[in-house]
């Protein structure tokens, strides 16, 4: 167990972590400053956030006249820990309507079946819609992941309305008594409005029937997209309220970075973390605990 877990936190950070940890093996001084920046550029913590971090790292040694790299470290440790204190809560972990909404191949379908997965092992009742019609082997990926998470299934027919999918599938979650509804959208349609409208209306008319506290909206975004899963943040936005995201293939990116930016930027829970292609290659995400992964062997 302990291996795994070993083997999980070094996966996340892969080069990130070993150059951070090298860092501050020793003493510091102007060329660490630089060294420091360049290692955060590389992790996509974006220009701005870079510049504040190594600024605030150089006036802190000025004042305190310290050069010893583990202060160093506790002192950045804090600063970075501040920045992800500033997102928000997510309102559960364990929503009983979720909507999952991402670009096509962000990992939305292997993160419904993840969380699907989780619920499954916690003793829930999970039912797993496909309401991506308009793709059959969308449909059929699905179908095979809810059989690995031995759980429920369900699909509409070739082409039907997305929407009354997502309300056949919530008017099964509420007759048949599952714990958990997981509805898996599409990511891509001929446009982009038809696809924000499309999306809109699935939340609505979800809406209509079940009551928005037990509704959540979360946006997988591909963490090795770094930056540029903003945009799509924001695209999402428009088209309906998101309460989460879930930062996908974090193992190996070596783009850790992006969490930090995106907690300064965005101001939206991260209720999860994903770390490869297995069923359980999923992790609750905890600030504390992701910093201190971050920086110390
Ligand atoms: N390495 C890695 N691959 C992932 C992860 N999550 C999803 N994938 C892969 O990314 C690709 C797209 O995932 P999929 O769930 O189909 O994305 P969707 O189009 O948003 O539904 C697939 O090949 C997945 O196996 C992850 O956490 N790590
Ligand atoms: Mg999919």
């Amino acid at each position: 167990m302990f291996s795994f877990l070993k083997k999980t936190v070094v996966n996340l950070f892969s080069g990130i972590k070993s150059k951070l940890c090298s860092l501050f093996s020793k003493p510091i001084n102007k060329n660490s400053l630089i060294e420091l920046k360049t290692i955060l550029l590389e992790a996509d913590v974006g220009i701005k956030l870079a510049n504040e971090l190594t600024i605030k790292l150089e006036q802190w040694m000025q004042k305190t006249s310290n050069q010893s790299g583990s202060e160093a470290r506790t002192f950045l440790e804090a600063q970075l820990l501040q920045i992800l204190e500033k997102l928000p809560k997510s309102k559960t972990r364990s929503p009983e309507v979720l909507l999952l909404l991402g670009i096509n191949g962000s990992g939305k379908t292997t993160t419904a079946a993840k969380l699907a997965h989780r619920f499954a092992q916690q003793g829930k009742q999970t039912l797993l819609v496909a309401a991506d019609t308009f793709r059959m082997t969308a449909v059929e990926q699905l179908e095979e992941w809810a059989k690995t998470a031995n759980v429920h299934f369900h699909r509409g027919s070739p082409n039907q309305d997305p929407a009354s999918v997502a309300y056949q599938g919530c008017k099964r979650w509420r007759d048949e008594n599952f714990d958990h509804v997981i509805i898996d959208t599409a990511g891509r349609l001929h446009t982009q409005a038809n696809l924000i409208n499309e999306l809109a209306k699935i939340r609505r008319v979800v809406a209509k029937n079940v009551s928005e506290e037990k509704i959540c909206s979360w946006l997988t975004l591909d963490s090795m997209l770094g930056q540029s899963s903003f945009a799509q943040a924001k695209l999402f936005g428009e088209a309906l309220p998101l309460d989460g995201l879930l930062l996908t293939k974090f193992d190996g990116t070596g783009k850790a970075g992006t969490v930090f930016a995106i907690a300064s930027q965005l101001k939206l829970p991260i209720p999860f973390i994903t770390h490869g292609e297995e069923i359980d290659a999923i992790k609750q995400f905890d600030a504390k605990q992701y910093v201190h992964d971050l920086l110390y062997e």
